[in-house]
């Protein structure tokens, strides 16, 4: 996969340098290009930002810079990339959108800083390319760096050929839709506290029963919202006795009334 990110902050992407990210780079999987915005920029001081039309506090990133960094990046007589813009406005992140990404040969991250970039560019882009207004969540950050280190963290891992077990990708966090049930390691007693002996028994069957009740009674405790979008047929009948027993759906609220 092919990614430029344009950023009036190039050296936040120094970490892409390292760990697994860095390995995918080096071993093909990611081709990474990191552009300065004020390369598209020609006065003497490298203006990327203005006030806003209409007024209020903060300045906005002028069209300009952006309209030539987005012509040179993706021309319009080449296969055009995806644009990604990160936004509190924008769709949230998740598991899916990450795999989707995933799927695409060319990605383009336009990272905005201020009150982020003059609408026009996103309008115009989409004339000649899918362009993608994505959140990391319901936060304010200073601008759009660190979700694209974020998005490139969950969607590298997912590109074929870095990870080395492919089957840990279906046993994670999200994959389906419930959270994990807890881990443990060696040793098998630690200050006082002993790992559950179910997972020493060496019963497979019974081990992965216990897993899915204890990552179903998580759930409920910690995200409620990812079991009720649950499709039924997902749940087996242990299943639902396990979340009956646990206490869901909740008792209806008086508030939510
Ligand atoms: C920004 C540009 C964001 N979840 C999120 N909170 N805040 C942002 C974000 C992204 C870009 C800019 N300010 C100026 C905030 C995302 N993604």
């Amino acid at each position: 996969m092919r990614v430029d990110v344009v950023s009036i902050f190039p050296e936040y992407f120094a970490p892409l340098d390292l760990s697994l990210i860095g390995r995918a780079r080096a071993g093909g999987h990611l081709q990474l290009a990191v552009h300065d915005l004020r390369t598209w920029t020609h006065d003497v001081h490298r203006t990327v930002d203005d006030t806003p039309y209409g007024g209020g506090p903060g300045m906005v990133m002028r069209p300009e810079p952006w309209g030539e960094a987005l012509d040179a990046l993706a021309p319009p007589e080449a296969d055009p990339p995806r644009l990604l813009v990160p936004t509190p406005a924008g769709a949230p992140l998740t598991q899916a959108l990450a795999h989707e990404l995933a799927a695409e040969p060319h990605l383009l991250f336009a990272c905005g800083r201020y009150e982020g970039i003059d609408q026009r560019v996103l309008e115009h882009a989409a004339s000649r390319m899918p362009v993608t207004e994505v959140s990391l969540g319901d936060y304010v950050l200073f601008g759009g760096e660190v979700a694209v280190l974020v998005i490139l963290e969950a969607v590298t891992r997912l590109l074929p050929g870095v990870l080395g077990n492919v089957g840990s990708l279906d046993e994670e966090s999200h994959a389906h839709g419930l959270l994990e049930a807890p881990m443990y390691t060696k040793p098998a007693a630690w200050r006082g506290q002993e790992v559950p002996a179910v997972l020493r028994s060496g019963d497979h069957g019974k081990i992965a029963r216990w897993r899915r009740d204890e990552a179903l009674v998580r759930t409920v405790a910690r995200r409620p919202d990812m079991v009720a979008a649950l499709a039924p047929e997902c749940l087996d009948r242990q299943d639902r006795a396990t979340l009956e027993q646990a206490g869901f759906p909740a008792a209806p609220s008086d508030v939510a009334k």
